[in-house]
C-alpha cells in the first residue's frame, strides 16, 4: 500500500485538507502528509488548507504554514482529502476539490461514500494517521513525519484505549517511537495537560453531577455563566464527559453545555450496554454506539428527563 509517492508523477501543485473543526488525527495526517511531500518532492508547490488548529498542536512541524483562508486559486493538478467522510465535511476547501484535476482521499470513517477519483478507505484502522503511515514508505519517515502521525493516531485512539486500537495500532505506534520521538510528552501535551481553569470548570461539573436511574447515569451540566465565570470556551470542556463516564457502575455519562440561543451541546458516552448513537440520531445528532452528541433546544432539566426515559427504554427499566 506504499505508494502515496506514485501519485505525484507529473504532478506540480497539490491541495491537502482535512475536515472542519480540525481534530488531532486531521492536523496529523494532512501535516504528515504535507511534510513528506516538502521534503521529497521540493518542486511540488503544495497547500494545507485547515481551519485554525487548536494550540496544542502547533509544535507539529510546518503548522504555521496551514491556511485558513480560501482566495479563489488555479486549479490544483491533485487534490488530498484526508480523515473526511464527504465532501461537505471539507467545508471552504471543497472548491478546490471540485476544480482538481485528480482527487484522492484517505479515510477510516464507516460513513465513508468514496466520493474522490481514488479512494483509501479502511473504516477498521484506528485513525487517518494510521493509514498514512502505511502509504509512506517507512524509510521516509522522518522524526517530525513521526510525530505528526503518532499525534493523530494518540487523539483518535483516545492513547491507544478506544476500540478501534489495533495490534497493528501498536506495532506501528512502536516503530514511530524508535523513531525518537518524545512520546511521553506528546501524550501529556496534546492530550492531559488542561490549563487552571479548564480543571476547575471540570472540577465544578464532576461536584455537581447527580446519579440517576439507580446509579445508571451520570449527568451534569455547564451554563454559559459557569464558562463566563470560570472564564472558558466550549472547546475546554473537552474530557469533562469521559470523565463522568469513567464513573463506577455508571452505564451512560451525559454532559451538556449552554450554547446561547443553539440551546444545549448533549455529548454522551455509553459502557456499551446503551446505543447513545440511536438517542442522538432521534433528536437530530449523530454519533457512534458509545459516543455521540446532538443540540436540543429546551431547558437542561426537560432534555435530561427526555434523555433518561430513552436510556431507560433502552436499558429494560
Ligand atoms: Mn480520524
Amino acid at each position: 500500500m506504499n505508494d502515496l509517492a506514485s501519485k505525484f508523477s507529473g504532478v506540480k501543485t497539490v491541495a491537502i485538507a482535512g475536515h472542519v473543526r480540525p481534530d488531532g488525527d486531521c492536523v496529523g495526517s494532512c501535516l504528515a502528509v504535507y511534510n513528506y511531500i516538502k521534503t521529497y518532492f521540493p518542486a511540488i508547490t503544495v497547500d494545507l488548507y485547515l481551519e485554525p488548529i487548536p494550540n496544542i498542536f502547533k509544535f507539529l512541524e510546518n503548522s504555521d504554514k496551514i491556511k485558513s483562508e480560501y482566495p479563489k486559486m488555479p486549479e490544483y493538478d491533485l487534490f488530498l482529502a484526508l480523515d473526511c467522510g464527504d465532501t461537505s465535511r471539507l467545508g471552504k476547501a471543497s472548491v478546490y476539490f471540485e476544480e482538481a484535476k485528480k482527487t484522492i482521499c484517505v479515510d477510516h470513517h464507516i460513513s465513508n461514500a468514496s466520493f474522490a477519483d481514488e479512494n483509501y478507505i479502511f473504516p477498521k484502522a484506528s485513525s487517518t494517521s494510521e493509514l498514512v503511515f502505511e502509504l509512506l514508505e517507512e524509510e521516509k519517515i522522518t522524526k517530525a513525519i513521526a510525530e505528526c502521525i503518532y499525534v493523530g493516531m494518540v487523539h483518535d485512539t483516545g492513547v491507544f484505549q478506544y476500540s478501534c486500537t489495533s495490534a497493528k495500532t501498536m506495532d506501528i505506534a512502536g516503530k514511530l517511537m524508535e523513531m525518537g520521538i518524545d512520546f511521553s510528552a506528546i501524550v501529556d501535551k496534546t492530550f492531559y495537560e488542561k490549563t487552571y481553569n479548564q480543571n476547575r470548570i471540570m472540577g465544578k461539573a464532576l461536584m455537581d453531577s447527580e446519579l440517576l436511574l439507580d446509579g445508571k447515569v451520570i449527568f451534569s451540566v455547564v451554563t454559559a455563566e459557569d464558562m463566563r465565570k470560570f472564564d472558558v470556551l466550549p472547546k475546554h470542556l473537552d474530557g469533562i464527559v469521559n470523565q463522568l463516564r469513567v464513573t463506577k457502575d455508571v452505564e451512560v455519562a451525559i454532559f451538556l453545555y449552554e450554547a446561547g440561543e443553539l440551546g444545549f451541546k448533549v455529548s454522551m458516552r455509553s459502557n456499551g450496554k446503551v446505543d447513545v448513537a440511536k438517542i442522538a440520531i432521534g433528536h437530530g445528532g449523530g454519533g457512534h454506539v458509545r459516543a455521540a452528541g446532538v443540540t436540543m433546544v429546551n431547558s437542561a432539566e426537560e432534555i435530561k428527563e427526555t434523555l433518561l426515559s430513552e436510556i431507560a427504554a433502552q436499558l429494560g427499566m
